[in-house]
């Protein structure tokens, strides 16, 4: 028997234990190990009932991803794949308990529907997430879970990928029992109650398929919801068809539809993509340069300077956490203010669903209000987030210097200054760090982590550490202006002003990159975060400005006439009270004057040119980033794009898409556009050399760290 999969005995009971670490993934040998042990529990005379567990932390998590690229490249699946495995054990003569524990996810949650009961711990997650990658569930997860849970929560969970706990499972008839306390014993005395039962095939079980008309406004309904919740993507509505089908085909029927619709969707770049993301997500937390067993600094107690928008949120991610936190500000209006911005916050959560008042509670009664640093020597970790001003926050960091202990970490809330310079305020450059929050903190999951020249590893790894602690996810991006986020963000900004100067509508640009999938347009985005932010720091800025050099002026002449964006209920678009954007031909017979005074030539600007100057902008700048060393790897920028600034999963991120697209076409087309337009477009060195020599963005390793 494969080393992957072992059997033993408990009397008359088998247990076929999988013991593939670290989430006993199917990999092969896995299936076959099954399989063998199967075989042998069938023809054993002596063995009544049969126990299947995950050995470790988890029962099993699904296929094994790593295996799909050979999928792809049209390998069969080693061994005779999944679907004839779960037919063999759906068809033992004796019974098959499923003992699960931590997730049975995809591909697992497919291989225990295949046996005869479920039992699971309390805390057990089940799931078919497999849309999250792109695909479908490829192994009968479509076909059985309906005939389990029904075709609502079928439909609902193979369509949205979310998993549901035990106790939810259990009423839903996943699972048969729930085990308190040890899972194996607990299962094993399952077994032997069932072992004298006949066994009942999940594949037969249609009690649950539903009626037409009950099914049609169901899948209706998911359907609708699909487009709207995961626009754009096509792996949710493919496996609302594989659910419909396994209500109006027979099992087997249904089986070569999902199968069918599986390699579709597993040859699509859209799977490619989000498999990228899958990994990528992973990939970030690896720093090449910090030893994984670096020691770290417990965070069991932070402060935070500045309560306002972004200290709240931060204050209350903390919180969330279980961090108590002291939240200063400088006097009581503003800290009153605050305050009672967490606390709307908090009530909409509730409200929503998300947290119990309960929870809220709690968390509230960790947050501790002042006006005052005393206390701060207890923190393990301050973050200011104030007023985005070097002097200020210079001043801020020479006081938390004076007042916090020997070895807590100092981190900066700062979207765009130097962290090196910050730290030069204190005596401890070595624990000075940057936190980059995005906006509304407590909901946006990127936190991009600044490296400055001195910041000690312990202190890079403890950060990262936490950001996951704190449910975000940390990308360590070096320190340059802008970061990487914001670094990128001001070429797209700049193209999407200029093709509105050159005479695309504001609503033209906005919809092209909308219907490419991103969260919002650029302008919308703009007036969202207030147009007044940019045109404050290109007033401040201007004198850095090349003469000659084309600068977007729309927005800042905009600014001008007090359209701030929706703030001042007018920006690129006019708001209702609602703050829901509408057209304002205004906008547009201003922005020709304005273009006609500039000598601009206008012209019709097709939804190419609109998409390949503000994504290509973006990618050029991402080249220059990566060649520089600010950014690790390529999937770095691609995570920080999909996390902080809308940009669709299904592309795979900015630098995944222009692998999608070929670095030669992106080059091309920077080229042609340096030519319309100038040195502003100048390609990016790294392009111009992947694009000559046919490499990938995805397989680039910067030279040098971030540091440098
Ligand atoms: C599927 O099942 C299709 C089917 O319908 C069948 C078709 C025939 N494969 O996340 P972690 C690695 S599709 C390969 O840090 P956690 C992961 O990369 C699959 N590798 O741990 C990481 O590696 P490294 C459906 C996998 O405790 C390490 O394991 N299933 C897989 O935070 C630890 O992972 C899913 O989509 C895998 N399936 O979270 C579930 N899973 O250390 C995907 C993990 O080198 N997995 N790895 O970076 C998860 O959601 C989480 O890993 C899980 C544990 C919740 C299980």
């Amino acid at each position: 028997m494969s080393e992957l999969v072992q059997l033993t005995r408990d009397g008359g009971i088998a247990i076929v234990t999988i013991d593939n670490p670290p989430v006993n993934a199917l990999s092969p040998g896995v299936p076959e190990g099954i399989s063998e042990a199967i075989e042998q529990i069938a023809k054993d005379e002596t063995v009544k009932a049969a126990v299947v567990i995950g050995g470790g932390r988890t029962f099993v998590a699904g296929a094994d991803i790593k295996e799909f690229e050979r999928l792809r490249s049209g390998a069969r699946p080693r061994g005779d794949g999944m679907l004839p495995l779960l037919l063999q054990i759906e068809d033992c003569s004796k019974p098959i308990v499923m003992a699960i524990h931590g997730t049975a996810l995809g591909g697992g949650l497919e291989l225990a529907m295949a046996g005869h009961y479920r039992v699971a711990t309390p805390g057990t997650q089940l799931g078919q997430p497999e849309v999250k990658l792109g695909i479908v569930p490829g192994a009968g997860g479509t076909q059985r879970l309906p005939r389990l849970a029904g075709v609502a929560k079928a439909v609902e969970m193979c369509a949205e990928g979310n998993p549901v706990r035990a106790d939810e499972a259990f009423k839903l008839g996943i699972i048969d029992q729930i085990i308190e306390g040890d899972l194996l014993a607990g299962a094993v005395g399952f077994a032997r109650e069932v072992a004298d039962s006949p066994t009942r095939k999940t594949r037969e079980r249609n009690a649950k398929l539903g009626t037409p008309e009950q099914n049609s406004v169901i899948f209706a309904a998911a359907r609708d919801a699909a487009r709207k919740k995961q626009r754009g993507m096509t792996a949710p509505l493919a496996a609302i068809d594989a659910v419909e089908a396994a209500t109006k085909r027979p099992f087997e029927e249904g089986c070569r539809e999902e199968r069918r619709l599986f390699a579709e969707c597993l040859n699509s770049d859209q799977s490619k993509a989000l498999i990228h993301v899958f990994f990528g997500e992973r990939e970030v937390a690896k720093i090449p340069d910090i030893p994984k067993d670096v020691a770290t600094i417990p965070v069991t107690s932070a402060a935070v300077v500045g309560a306002g928008t972004m200290g709240g949120g931060i204050a209350m991610v903390l919180a969330n956490a279980g961090i108590p936190v002291l939240l200063k500000e400088a006097d009581q209006a503003a800290l009153d203010q605050g305050l009672a911005k967490i606390r709307k916050n908090y009530a909409t959560s509730v409200e929503r669903g998300r947290f119990t008042q309960g929870f809220v509670d709690e968390r509230l009664k960790l947050i501790e209000p002042t006006l005052r640093y005393d206390g701060f020597e207890r923190a393990d970790m301050v973050v200011e987030a104030v007023f985005e001003g070097m002097a200020l926050k210079k001043e801020v960091f020479s006081q938390l210097d004076r007042v916090c202990k020997a070895g807590a970490i100092l981190a900066s809330n700062t979207s765009t200054l130097n962290i090196d310079e910050i730290a030069s305020s204190t005596s401890r450059p070595e624990f000075v760090i940057g936190t980059h929050f995005f906006s509304p903190a407590n909901v946006m999951r990127l936190l991009e982590i600044v490296r400055g020249k001195k910041t000690g590893n312990e202190v890079i790894a403890t950060t990262m550490q936490l950001a996951k602690k704190l449910g975000k996810i940390g990308v360590l991006v070096g320190n340059c202006r802008g970061f990487v986020g914001n670094r990128m963000f001001h070429p797209y900004v700049r193209e999407s002003v200029f093709l509105v100067e050159e005479g695309a509508t504001v609503e033209a640009v906005d919809k092209t990159l909308y219907d490419f999938g991103m969260a919002m347009g650029p302008l919308a985005v703009g007036d969202l975060a207030g147009l007044d932010v940019g045109w404050r720091i290109r007033k401040e800025h201007r004198h850095l400005e090349k003469p000659g050099v084309r600068q977007p002026m729309a927005g800042d002449r905009l600014c001008e006439l007090g359209r701030y964006g929706q703030k001042t209920g007018a920006g690129w678009y006019k708001y209702d009270e609602k703050r829901r954007a509408i057209s304002d031909p205004e906008v547009t017979q201003l922005v020709r004057k304005w273009a006609a005074e500039a000598g601009i030539p206008q012209r019709q600007i097709s939804t190419d040119e609109i998409l390949d100057r503000c994504l290509f902008a973006l990618v050029n700048e991402g080249a220059r980033i990566l060649e520089e060393g600010y950014a690790l790897r390529a999937v770095d920028i691609d995570i920080i794009y999909l996390n902080g600034y809308g940009f669709p999963a299904y592309r795979g991120g900015p630098m995944w898409f222009a692998d999608t697209v070929g670095s030669g076409k992106v080059y091309d087309r920077v080229c042609e556009f340096e030519r319309q337009h100038g040195e502003l477009w100048r390609p990016a060195p790294l392009l111009a050399q992947l694009a000559k020599q046919g490499r990938r963005f995805a397989d680039f390793r910067a030279e040098h760290s971030v540091t440098a």
